[in-house]
């Protein structure tokens, strides 16, 4: 499914803040912070194959077994009671929080390490719902910024190159649902119409001004100090620019690549191919 907004879930704040005051003492996984460079990314199974909390790593669950709320999703009723209503059941493998602030996420496709998980089986569809977020949250897909607000429910397109961005030590709290692509009588949300294409209200939107020709400028002395030492301070520094100024398809790993060429140290380069190999193309569950 494409990046689309669906619907709107009224939240009840009250219910909302009970549910995450206890899920503040869940036990949450780091894995996946590779993505990122600044905080973790931090998750907790409330729904899972197997029913099990797991290490957080989608891989390795187990996908023969029927999914059922996890020992944490039965200690919160009022998100069980959101997930019950959005999703199909039947269809969804996996429901996190996802806890992230002060960060940003290196451009990069999901779903590509399942390949190995026999289709029926494997997550497909991916919708978020923001339960806690705040105006400096961002989200990119390919050249496209855009905002979710408390309470969408969006469609979002994993298997294209996103992004995500954080400016603020707030942390964002998502739920966010993972779902199998088989066959079934009703929708795979059941709170609002999905359709193929994709439909960010232009109200999420974010435009951002060309990057003007001083911090191109500025970017590329980059080349200066970048070395293996100071590989993640300038990268984050490229995708936060992204997120601020277009500056044009591409931007974040088409300016590593090129900062790569120009600095000192010849290790750069070859490790920033291969980490675009892992985040944009090819990635095994064993990696
Ligand atoms: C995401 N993808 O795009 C997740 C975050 C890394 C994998 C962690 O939201
Ligand atoms: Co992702």
């Amino acid at each position: 499914m494409r990046t689309q907004y669906v619907a709107t879930v009224p939240l009840d704040d009250e219910r909302l803040s009970a549910d995450l005051g206890r899920a503040a003492e869940f036990r949450y996984s780091e894995a996946y912070s590779n993505y990122l460079i600044g905080g973790p990314w931090k998750s907790c199974m409330l729904w899972a194959r197997g029913g099990d909390g797991g290490d957080g790593v989608l891989t390795n669950y187990s996908y023969e077994q029927e999914p059922a709320f996890t020992e944490q999703g039965r200690e919160l009723p009022y998100l069980q009671e959101i997930i019950t209503k959005v999703a199909d059941l039947g269809r969804l493998n996996f429901a996190r929080l996802a806890v992230f602030s002060d960060s940003v996420i290196v451009p990069h496709r999901d779903y590509l390490e399942l390949a190995e998980i026999p289709e029926g089986a494997r997550s497909a569809h991916r919708v978020h719902i923001p339960l806690v977020t705040h105006d400096a949250c961002f989200f990119s897909e390919h050249n496209v910024v855009y905002r979710m607000r408390k309470g969408e429910v969006w469609f979002f397109d994993a298997s294209r190159i996103h992004s995500v961005a954080s400016f603020s030590k707030e942390p964002r709290i998502h739920l966010i649902l993972d779902l199998v692509d088989v066959p079934a009588p009703g929708p795979l949300v059941k709170v609002g119409e999905a359709s193929d294409e994709e439909r960010i209200p232009p109200g999420r939107l974010v435009a951002r001004p060309a990057l003007p020709e001083g911090e191109r400028e500025a970017l590329r002395r980059l080349a200066d100090v970048l070395t293996m030492d100071s590989f993640n301070e300038v990268f984050s520094i490229v995708i936060k620019k992204h997120f601020r100024f277009d500056g044009g398809d591409d931007f974040a790993w088409r300016t590593m690549t090129e900062l790569a060429r120009e600095c000192a140290d010849p290790a750069v380069l070859p490790r920033t191919e291969e980490l675009r190999r892992y985040f944009e193309l090819e990635r095994a569950a064993d990696r």
